[in-house]
This record gives structure tokens, C-alpha cells and sequence, in this order.
């Protein structure tokens, strides 16, 4: 297939400015009527044929101006229809075609979820249901008129207000929806099912009433108050934080359970994943608490950018994603603690997006290239996307970015923008020229700095040199500098940030600004050397080299007045001990240094237990392997790991058992963040405390199982027993199934748990569990969290060195591929950082990867993936 490539983007030939939607539902006959209002384009082909996108259509009819077009006049295939030589002015063209929901297993276009009607449009869903120009800089005002058996469906939901209702012969009844706002075809969205709703109702600050609700499944009513909570503080927020308002009479939210993404932000019409919505303490983890109040929030942010302000094309899909991420963990951020959202987001940064940075799928924030966009709702475009914003806010301050912001809403307002549309603003707005930091939109890979410092006692200064340094990435191979802003600090003895001076003795920014290959800058007034923290709050998103000790690391974690740094320092002490252990040679007093720099975190861990929690929680295996980059033998790292916490099991045993009294959450449970932190302190104390294996430890855990009130709890006391083989555990396993026997979203924590238990034989069980009927091959959530738990929860297991693990991976996705392209798509990535692993493994993986790369008829999505990763 050939490549969409950004170079090559056009203005389309013909615009819709208006469209009215006929939607007769029926589960595998629904009817669509489209009446569109269509165009030339000013700046198009002048004469072009007209040319609308589907995908897998049949077209029933077709009229311009009424009249039924004349066969040799057009052509229409599944996935194009033509006309040859449409009118040359302004025309009504009236498409009709029929499609089957219920058949629809890509859970892409309109399909059922559990008897629901619903939709996914983004990205190229929209041309699933009609022939249209199904792309994002089309922008047309929007009319749906859904029909359908009353009974069947008595919710009948559209895009923006509700403008008429009413009943129809033979049980039968509609509903009409308008969108004043013109939108791209991808936030097309509408619901027909049998619903319950939640109701409630905000107004925003120039006094519209906005009339909000929650569909659920009936029974489900109870669980929806958290997502409106998190919806009405969402709506505040963003008066108060970036000035946009909401601009419809309703705001309507429907969870469904079969879904490819997390949620969907169709315009006053979120669609959303059920796992978002969907909590209560008795079901819920804090966790799952804290995701639902960002997805909510991001989803609703999107309003003003990604819909009011959208994409001219899907290269510039980062210029909503990237930005609206960067929107939601500062609205988290202010809703909890700062540094600990800061240190969260950093962790899933580093897990996620710089794996996939390091490995064959590594792509620009904004890519140049494509063959299939579904594959580019990354970690990169969206993760990455909001750490670029959030270093030119570093770069260029407060005061500048927040114009920028204001200046990017008020004069983009209505566009179909790009991302150079919007570093303008920044430009502008700080009187700065942004092309050199336009790079970072650019260039794939992560910058490696690379920081060494130069103390002289005589002359009193401090010398610290930085060098960034860009390795070559799938079709880059040579790089610029770029602009990378570090935030930092000289730390003195009492622990206290020094005065920054020059040579010369003026004061100067906290932040330096490599712009350059290499950069030295040297600081005065230190007869004693400082300690360098630098990369604070992660202002960056750089893999740092620092030429800080052990003892200078050990230092940070105790004193640092950046918290992310703190964090930080003890993340690389534990790193480079593990990544040392894992290539057979550790160093003396290592593990000691770690017990105690884990110590004086215990110790102060009442002044903020949730950063207490992070601190306590060791670097990941797949963090580990991320750090080694090369020849990685999972098992080892494992083991590594596995020997620390036993370590500091024995050595931490009797403070950690401390902490589970003296950090007890009071009272009835409650999601707030000061209480799940404690919860959190707790439990990962609980997790380092029983890594002993000791009988009497394990008791104490299993009886915190089954004495649990909350979620969160009892999923972490589960959590610590699932690592421990023998009866304790199956018992704990069974009894858990049993509570949530009809509660297939709560069954998924039980599944992935299982599939990461680092053992032999967990192969094995997940294969069985594959027949059991909490799982469904045909659910996106189940999938992940079954197949996607083992593929990416069980380094060790995954990594089986016979193969087995990647063969089961390969199986499952060439499975699932006929029926559900993009979850198949995703699954596969969990291979992305294959060519890391040592010769053995590599060359199991290659095979299995291979092997997928030679069915015949893959989706263009799997296609695209194993392509790439095969390159
Ligand atoms: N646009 C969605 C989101 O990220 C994904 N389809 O919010
Ligand atoms: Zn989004």
C-alpha cells in the first residue's frame, strides 16, 4: 500500500458545509441517509471529480439536487464513491447506504456493544457509515435524525442539542439532534440502547445551564457519581485555568463496554470505555479513581482543543493529543499532589514512550509518514507530545506561554490548525524565534545529555559541562541540536539551594539552556563544591548521564528541594545497582545504600505519603532493561530485582511494618488523594515487607485480603499473595472470582494479575484462562488485560527462553486480526523493544515475528506494525 505521506497534503476539491443524517437503526440493516450540502473548494482543482471515502459500504442511492444520478454518471465502490463531473457551483448531493452494527467487530464506524447502537469515528470511522470526505479539515454544521424501535432503544443521543422528539407508528419512535459547531466527520458521534442515565446539571461562568449526564447500563446507575464529580470540577478548571467555556445546552457521557480506545471526546457526545466511568470503593482501585478523572477531563478538555480548534490532518494529531494530555496533568496536578502527578507521569513516560522512542516503531511527535494512522495514537504523539509542551513553557516562561495559550484559542478558533499554527503563537507571544525548538515535533529518539562538573576549591567555582548527543532512529539518521531547557539547582552541605552566580557574580535563571552540541557554563561563589540536581521536575524529556556519585545520588534523595529529583536520585541509585546486578556484578554496599536511602523516605514519610509511596517503589523490570539497552536477559533482571527486595525485606522488615499502622486510613473509604496516598504507602510497604516469602508475613497479608472494605486494598493484598505460589494464594484467587462472578470489568484485574505472575508455569494458565467465561476474545478490555497483562506485565514469562511466550503473542494476534485490526495492532507492539534482548531470545522473537509478517491478508494496521518492526 503506499504511504500517506505529510508533504503531499492538498486542500480537499469539494468541503461539505452542511449534512443532514437520516439513521434508521436495525441491528444488521441500519439505513443512512446523507444530505450534504457540498462545495468546490476555492483553492482546489477547479472541475476535479468529486471523490468521498468509505470503507466497506454499499451504496443504496444517490441524487444531487433531488435527482437521481445516472449510473455511467458516478461510481462507488466499498471504499470510494465518484462522481465524474459534478456541478461546478454549490449542490445538495443525497447519499443513501446500509450497513450491518452488528457484524462490525473493529469496533470502528457504528456497531453494537452490548446490544447499544454506538459509534467510534476517529479516525477514519465516519466512512464506515456514509461516503464522505472523512477527513479532519472538513468542517460541516451537523443534523442527525436517529429512528429505531422504542423498545430496543428508548435513548436515542447525537452531537449537540436535542431539538426535536417524538413517537412513531408501530412502536417506533426518533429523536433529532444539531450541532451548531461546524466539525471534522471524526467527532461525528451517536447512541441508540436502553440506558439508564445520571443526571445532573452545571452552569458555566457567563450563566448557560448545561444539562449533563451519565448513560450506564441499567443497574450501573450507582457507580457513575465519581465521573461526574470529576466532569463538573473539569468544566470549572478550565474557565479558571485556560478561559474555555462550554458552548452547548448538553453534555452527555455514554460508557460502553466493548471499546478499541479509553474514551472518545465526540463533540457533546463523549463516548467512553466503561473502565473510565464506571466506580465505586467496592470495585474501584484509587487507581482506577485517578484514571477516570483524568480520561474524564482530558476528553472534556478536548472541546476546545481538538474540537472547537482541530487537526488539518492526522500529522498534526499531536496538536490536540499532546496538548490536551499536557491540559489534563495539569488539571490532575492541581487536583492532587503536583510533584507526586509529576513523578507519575514521568514513570509512564519512561516506561512507555521512551521504549518506543528506543525501538524500531520510534517516530516523530509529528510524523511525516503513515500507512495506517491507527497506529499512531502513541505513547510518542501523546505522552511526548505533552512533555514538548511543557519544556517550552520552561523555555519560555510563565507569563509568555500562558499568551501563547490565549492567543493560539482566540485566533485558531473554528480552524482546521496545524502544529506550525500553533508554535507561532509561542513565537509571538515570548518574541522568540521557535524553529530550532520545532525540532523536537521533528526528530524521533530520545536526546541523550550528558552532564559532567568541575569543582575548584581554589578559585571557588563550579564548572558543569552538557553535551546532548542523538542516536539514529528509523529514517533519521542525522540529527540537529536541539533546544533542551534544564531546570537545576546547586545544592549545598545543609542541603539548601545556592545562590546562582556567574563568573562574574550576577545572578542568572535556573535553567539551563542547551542549544548547542556542547555547553559550559560556570558558576562562582563556591569554595565548597555543590551538589548539581539538574533535569528538575523532568524539564525536559532527556535521558540524563550525570557524573553524580553514589553518595552525591544518596544525598539528593535526602536534601533535593525538588521533589521530582528527590524521587529521581533514588530511582538512579536503585537503576544503576539493578543494572549492574543484572550483568552479574554488583558492588559492594549497594543494596545497604539503597536500604538506607529507603529508610529516611520511610522516616519522613508523613509529610507527603504518596511521594513516600513512589520513592518506596522500586524501578520496574522493563526499567531496568530500558537502562541496560542491550543484550537484556530478562530472567537476570528478574533475579536482580527479586534479590533487592529480598534485601530490603530483611533489612527494612520492621519499619515497614510500622508504616501499615501508622499510615491506617481512618473512616469510611474515601478516593480523595491525601487518602489513597496513605493507601498507597501502605501497600507498597505491604508488597516489600512480605517479599520475604515468610509464612507469618503472608498471613498478615491474606488476612488484609479478606478483611479489605475497598478496592484498592484488597486488589494490593491480592496483588502481594499473586507473587507467592502455594494454597494462600489460589484460595485468594478463587474467592475474589467468586465476589465479582458477574463483573467482567473487575474479572480483568483478576486476569492480568494472574497473567503476571513470574512463573513457569503461568503460560499455561493463561492459555486456560483463555476458556474461562469471565474472559471474551471479542472484548477489547478482557484482550488487554488477559493477553496484553502477559505480554506486557511478565517480562520473565513473555520472555519464556524457549519461544512459547512469543508464539502464544503471535497466535493470539494473527487471531484476532480478522476480527479487530487495531486491539490485534496493539497487542504486537508488546514486541517493540525486541532487538534489546540478548542473541537467544532475539532470535525467538524475530521468528515469531516473522512468522506473523507471513499470514496472508493481514490488516493494514498488523502489516504496518510487523513491518516496522522486522526494518
Ligand atoms: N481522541 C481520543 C483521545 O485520546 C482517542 N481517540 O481522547
Ligand atoms: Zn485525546
Amino acid at each position: 500500500a503506499t504511504p500517506v505521506k505529510l508533504s503531499d497534503y492538498r486542500v480537499p476539491d469539494h468541503v461539505v458545509t452542511q449534512v443532514h443524517l437520516d439513521v434508521v437503526l436495525h441491528p444488521t440493516a441500519t439505513r443512512i441517509r446523507a444530505t450534504s450540502e457540498v462545495a468546490p473548494h476555492r483553492q482546489g482543482r477547479a472541475g476535479a471529480p468529486l471523490v468521498f471515502d468509505g470503507d466497506g459500504l454499499m451504496l443504496a442511492s444517490i441524487a444531487i439536487d433531488g435527482v437521481a444520478l445516472a449510473t455511467d454518471a458516478y461510481a462507488a465502490t466499498p471504499d470510494r464513491l465518484t462522481i465524474h463531473q459534478p456541478p461546478r457551483g454549490p449542490f445538495r448531493l443525497t447519499v443513501e447506504t446500509v450497513i450491518d452494527p452488528q457484524a462490525n467487530t473493529q469496533l470502528m464506524g457504528l456497531y453494537r456493544s452490548s446490544g447499544t447502537w454506538c459509534t467510534q469515528c476517529e479516525a477514519e470511522g465516519f466512512r464506515r457509515i456514509t461516503y464522505f470526505p472523512d477527513r479532519p479539515d472538513v468542517l460541516a454544521v451537523y443534523t442527525t435524525r436517529i429512528e429505531a424501535e422504542k423498545k430496543a432503544a428508548p435513548v436515542l443521543l447525537g452531537n449537540g442539542n436535542l431539538v426535536e422528539a417524538g413517537d412513531l407508528p408501530d412502536g417506533r419512535h426518533y429523536a433529532v439532534w444539531h450541532d451548531p459547531h461546524p466539525k471534522p466527520s471524526y467527532l461525528f458521534a451517536l447512541v441508540g440502547g436502553d440506558l439508564a442515565v445520571v443526571t445532573d446539571s452545571f452552569t458555566t461562568r457567563s450563566g448557560r445551564e448545561v444539562a449533563l449526564g451519565i448513560y450506564v447500563e441499567h443497574g450501573k446507575e450507582d457507580r457513575c457519581a465519581y465521573a461526574m464529580d470529576a466532569l463538573k470540577r473539569s468544566m470549572r478548571w478550565d474557565e479558571e485555568a485556560f478561559g474555555c467555556e462550554y458552548d452547548l445546552d448538553v453534555f452527555n457521557i455514554v460508557a460502553v463496554s466493548d471499546f478499541n480506545m479509553g474514551a472518545m471526546e465526540n463533540k457533546g457526545l463523549n463516548i467512553f470505555n466503561d473502565k473510565y466511568v464506571l466506580a465505586l470503593p467496592d470495585t474501584a482501585t484509587d487507581q482506577d479513581y485517578a484514571a477516570i478523572e483524568a480520561i474524564i477531563a482530558h476528553e472534556y478538555f478536548h472541546n476546545w482543543t481538538g474540537n472547537r480548534i482541530t487537526c488539518r490532518d492526522w500529522f498534526q494529531l499531536c496538536l490536540k493529543e499532546g496538548l490536551t494530555v499536557f491540559r489534563d496533568q495539569e488539571f490532575s496536578s492541581d487536583m492532587r499532589s503536583r510533584a507526586v502527578k509529576r513523578i507519575a507521569d514521568v514513570r509512564l513516560l519512561k516506561s512507555h514512550q521512551f521504549a518506543e522512542d528506543a525501538g524500531p516503531l520510534a517516530h516523530p511527535v509529528r510524523p511525516e509518514i503513515y500507512h495506517e494512522i491507527n497506529n499512531f495514537y502513541t505513547a510518542t504523539v501523546y505522552e511526548k507530545g505533552a512533555e514538548v509542551i511543557r519544556a517550552l513553557k520552561v523555555l519560555i516562561g510563565e507569563t509568555a506561554f500562558r499568551a501563547g495559550m490565549d492567543l493560539y484559542l482566540a485566533r485558531h478558533d473554528g480552524d482546521a490548525a496545524t502544529v506550525e499554527d500553533f508554535i507561532a503563537c509561542f513565537a509571538e507571544a515570548g518574541g522568540r524565534d521557535l524553529s530550532q525548538f520545532f525540532l523536537w515535533y521533528r526528530q524521533s529518539g530520545t536526546p541523550e545529555v550528558s552532564v559532567a562538573t568541575r569543582h575548584d576549591a581554589v578559585a571557588g567555582t563550579f564548572t558543569v559541562t552538557l553535551s546532548q548527543r542523538h542516536r539514529p532512529t528509523p529514517g533519521q539518521t542525522d540529527k540537529q541540536p536541539m533546544v533542551i531547557p534544564l531546570a537545576f539547582g546547586l545544592v549545598g552541605e545543609d542541603g539548601r539551594d545556592r545562590p546562582l552566580l556567574d563568573e562574574d557574580g550576577r545572578q542568572v535563571a535556573a535553567v539551563i539552556t542547551l542549544d548547542e552540541p556542547q555547553k559550559t557554563v560556570t558558576f562562582s561563589g563556591h569554595p565548597t563544591r555543590p551538589v548539581l540536581s539538574i533535569n528538575r521536575g523532568f524539564s525536559a524529556p532527556v535521558a540524563l548521564k550525570t557524573d553524580l556519585t553514589a553518595a552525591d545520588l544518596a544525598f539528593l534523595a535526602g536534601h533535593d528541594g525538588d521533589a521530582y529529583n528527590r524521587w529521581q536520585a533514588i530511582q538512579s541509585l536503585a537503576t544503576e545497582h539493578l543494572v549492574g546486578a543484572s550483568r552479574g556484578n554488583t558492588r559492594p554496599g549497594g543494596a545497604d545504600a539503597i536500604a538506607a536511602a529507603l529508610a529516611h523516605v520511610i522516616d519522613g514519610a508523613a509529610a507527603d505519603p504518596a511521594f513516600a509511596a513512589q520513592a518506596l517503589t522500586l524501578p520496574s523490570e522493563a526499567d531496568i532493561a530500558r537502562e541496560m539497552g542491550a543484550e537484556v536477559d530478562p530472567a537476570a533482571v528478574f533475579a536482580a530485582r527479586k534479590t533487592l527486595k529480598l534485601h530490603l525485606s530483611a533489612s527494612l522488615g520492621d519499619r515497614l511494618a510500622a508504616l501499615r499502622e501508622r499510615f491506617a486510613t481512618p473512616g469510611p473509604y474515601s478516593p480523595d488523594a491525601a487518602s489513597a496516598g496513605r493507601r498507597a504507602l501502605v501497600n507498597v510497604a505491604l508488597d516489600l515487607w512480605a517479599a520475604s516469602g515468610d509464612d507469618a508475613r503472608l498471613a498478615v497479608v491474606e488476612a488484609r485480603f479478606a478483611g479489605a472494605d475497598n478496592m484498592t486494598d484488597r486488589f494490593a493484598a491480592l496483588a502481594v499473595l499473586a507473587q507467592h505460589p502455594g494454597a494462600r494464594r489460589e484460595a485468594a484467587l478463587a474467592a475474589f472470582r467468586e465476589r465479582y462472578r458477574t463483573d467482567a470489568l473487575i474479572l480483568d484485574k483478576w486476569l492480568a494479575l494472574q497473567a503476571a505472575i513470574p512463573e513457569d508455569g503461568t503460560l499455561a494458565r493463561v492459555e486456560a484462562l483463555l476458556a474461562d467465561p469471565a474472559f471474551a476474545m471479542g472484548n477489547p478490555n478482557r484482550l488487554r488485560a488477559l493477553v496484553g497483562g502477559f505480554a506486557t506485565g511478565n517480562a520473565t514469562q513473555f520472555n519464556r527462553p524457549d519461544g512459547a511466550g512469543y508464539a502464544f503473542l503471535a497466535r493470539v494476534v494473527t487471531d484476532t486480526d480478522p476480527r479487530n485490526p487495531q486491539v490485534a495492532a496493539r497487542l504486537l507492539q508488546a514486541f517493540r523493544s525486541w532487538r534489546a534482548l540478548e542473541g537467544g531470545r532475539r532470535s525467538l522473537a524475530r521468528a515469531a515475528l516473522e512468522r506473523v509478517a507471513g499470514v496472508a491478508g493481514l490488516s493494514p494496521d498488523v502489516r504496518d506494525i510487523v513491518d516496522r518492526m522486522l526494518s
